[in-house]
């Protein structure tokens, strides 16, 4: 019997009784390790005489060859078995009843959105969507945002093509542009929905919630804005008085424009909403910029309006307590059973609208 039959025999001797993928892998080193049987062979090569080495290499090649692949459909074999296994443990029925028509929870974030259309429906705000993929010129152009306008870098965009024609909007407001394109005014929305910046960070992440509003219609003042958001945040914290101030900003699309700040207090290591001697941003608003009007060919001579645009995700936070952005979004079922909400449970001004 030649060395090469000597190692085939033991190889399908032991082969034969692998009962794991550990024996399996024992018996790959034992063959194919660096001292293995077969490369050991293989070094041996060049001290076998000249006219025998060629049909040598040969005969080892194919044994190698052999059982490589016998080593090989036996790790799947082992690969197989360990999934059904696997299977087994984890079926599921899912056409077996429910034993609680609770187990399921609304997402705070949801619930917010809920909250908020409920609020401004009372008002005579209706809720527009539209898609997450947009135009270059819906998200930017229309809004009185020009190519190398600062802001396009400022909103850190995640453009789907070379040209930077097609983009996810890094904001909610090309839904208001759709609207006026699409409709005669007045226009009273609001329009919640997914946006995307190319941010990540502790309190940053690159998908996030927007809730944007506007009402335009004839004699629309800053005053209704005020009014407006007065009323939207006393009903939105559930609070009967709130310290509110505007603060002038910048926006391409609203002019003027301000930031809103409610004041609020920390009392027992928790944070009472409304009144205090500090200062909390909110929300961003301001009168629609008549170039922007004038882009969806609304005369800005007959027609003017406020518009103001929230994050959502933050509102939730401050509102409900949650102190870390990420957990939104990772879909932990025991995070969702604490913070979710009721789903028999809807938002409505008159029941209340978290309780
Ligand atoms: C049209 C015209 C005007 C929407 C506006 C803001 C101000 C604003 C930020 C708040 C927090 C975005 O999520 S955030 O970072 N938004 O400050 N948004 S005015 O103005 C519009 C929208 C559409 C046609």
């Amino acid at each position: 019997m030649s060395d090469l039959d000597n190692i085939n025999s033991s190889f399908k001797q032991k082969f034969n009784s692998i009962k794991s993928k550990d024996e399996l892998q024992n018996l790959k080193t034992e063959f194919f390790g660096k001292s293995g049987k077969i490369t050991n062979e293989f070094k041996s090569l060049g001290s076998v005489e000249a006219d025998k080495r060629k049909e040598f290499a040969s005969s080892l090649n194919k044994l190698k060859d052999s059982l490589t692949s016998q080593l090989e459909k036996k790790y799947l074999e082992f690969e197989t078995l360990e999934v059904n296994e696997k299977l087994k443990d984890e079926k599921l029925d899912v056409t077996l009843p429910t034993r609680s028509f609770q187990s399921g929870k609304i997402h705070p974030v949801s619930q917010v959105i809920d909250e908020i259309s409920s609020i401004f429906s009372e008002i005579g705000f209706s809720v527009a969507e539209g898609p997450d993929v947009e135009t270059e010129y819906n998200n930017f152009t229309a809004l009185n945002t020009p190519e190398n306008h600062p802001a396009r870098d400022m909103h850190d965009t995640f453009y789907l093509e070379e040209n930077k024609k097609i983009l996810l909007r890094t904001h909610t407001s090309p839904v208001q542009i759709r609207t006026m394109l699409n409709e005669k005014p007045p226009f009273k929305i609001i329009v919640p929905g997914r946006t995307y910046r190319c941010d990540s960070d502790q309190t940053h992440a690159p998908m996030f919630h927007q809730l944007e509003g506007l009402h335009i219609d004839k004699n629309i003042t800053m005053s209704h804005l005020k009014g407006c958001l007065d009323y939207f945040i006393k009903e939105f914290f559930e609070v009967k008085n709130i310290k509110m101030r505007f603060r002038p900003s910048h926006f391409p699309f609203t002019e003027p424009s301000a930031e809103v700040d409610i004041g609020y207090r920390i009392e027992n290591g928790r944070i009472v909403i409304g009144e205090g001697d500090k200062w909390l941003e909110i929300l961003g608003c301001g009168m629609v910029h008549p170039n922007v009007l004038r882009n969806v060919k609304v005369d800005p001579e007959k027609y003017q309006g406020f518009a103001f645009g929230m994050g959502i995700d933050r509102l939730a936070m401050l509102k409900y307590g949650i102190n870390d952005l990420r957990a939104f979004f990772e879909n932990d079922y025991r995070w969702l059973t604490h913070f979710g909400f009721d789903p028999l449970d809807v938002p409505t001004n008159y029941r209340g609208l978290s309780k």
